[in-house]
């Protein structure tokens, strides 16, 4: 019997299910990935704004490089760093849709920084999810721009020392600067209430695009506990003592 056709037990009620924006392949990622909770509370946002059958979403190259499965959205698979190129397009082509990027920090914040600054700068109206999760996850475990100084990663073996490789890069801070953009914001992933207010940020971007209102960029900061080589409990300590620190909460532009 699929779940679909199980019948709820007299005096039981269906209190969760799979938001109708999500589709039912398994995802790609390890146990205890972020990526998960990322994926999932953008269908719920997709689902709440009624925007499911407008929207397209642009995956990236890294470990949401399957993102077209997981969702029940028009996609694009756009290469390494480009999304934000690629996002323009769509959006200027055809206004009525709803553009998500999703990206990597590996994927936004190197290989694809002067996309980003740049779609920013121009205030294009659509919608970023910058997963930081301080590390390449799908290649291995490089070093990434916003690797922690000292942090151990495959290419960092003795821990990342800012005299050779630079500091920790704040992508948010970077673009909340510039006068295009119209809300910067950062969230985390480590817990239910964080995960409540990373879900808001979600709903403003997304309500900011439905408005005409800009580009809208919301950081998560997240955890990759196969290649910090952490349980994901620990992976989550790790980040609210060692990462938020470097990278602080909050909103960092709201445009009125
Ligand atoms: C042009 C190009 N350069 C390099 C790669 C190799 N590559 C694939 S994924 C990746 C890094 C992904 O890291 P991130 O964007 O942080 O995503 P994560 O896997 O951590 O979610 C790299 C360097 C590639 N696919 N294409
Ligand atoms: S390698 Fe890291 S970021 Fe990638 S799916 Fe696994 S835990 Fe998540
Ligand atoms: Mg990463």
């Amino acid at each position: 019997m699929s779940p679909a056709e199980t019948t709820i037990p007299q005096g039981y009620g269906k209190v969760f299910s799979r938001p109708q924006s999500l589709s039912d392949a398994p995802t790609t990622y390890c146990p205890g990935c972020l990526h998960g909770v990322a994926t999932r509370l953008i269908a719920e946002v997709i689902d709440e704004l009624g925007i499911k059958d407008r929207t397209v979403g642009i995956a990236p190259v890294g470990c949401a490089v399957f993102l077209y499965r997981f969702y029940n959205l028009d996609f694009v698979q756009a290469s390494h760093g480009r999304a934000c190129a690629v996002a323009t397009g769509l959006k200027r082509a055809n206004s009525d849709l709803m553009v998500f990027s999703y990206q990597g920090d590996g994927d936004l914040a190197a290989i694809g920084t002067a996309e980003t600054v740049h779609a920013a700068n121009r205030g294009e109206n659509f919608t970023v999810v910058f997963i930081n999760n301080q590390i390449y996850g799908m290649t291995g475990g490089e070093m990434a721009p916003t690797t922690l100084p000292g942090q151990r990663t495959t290419t960092t073996p003795r821990g990342r020392d800012v005299a050779s490789t630079g500091y920790p890069l704040r992508i948010s801070e970077m673009l909340a600067q510039l006068d295009g953009p119209r809300y910067i914001t950062r969230q985390s992933l480590h817990d239910a209430p964080h995960i409540a207010k990373s879900r808001k940020a979600l709903l403003t971007a997304f309500s900011n695009q439905l408005e005409g209102k800009g580009f809208s960029m919301v950081e998560l900061v997240a955890a990759c506990p196969t290649n910090f080589k952490m349980s994901p409990d620990k992976a989550n300590k790790w980040l609210v003592e060692q990462a938020l620190p470097a990278y602080p909460l909050g909103d960092l532009k709201v445009k009125e």
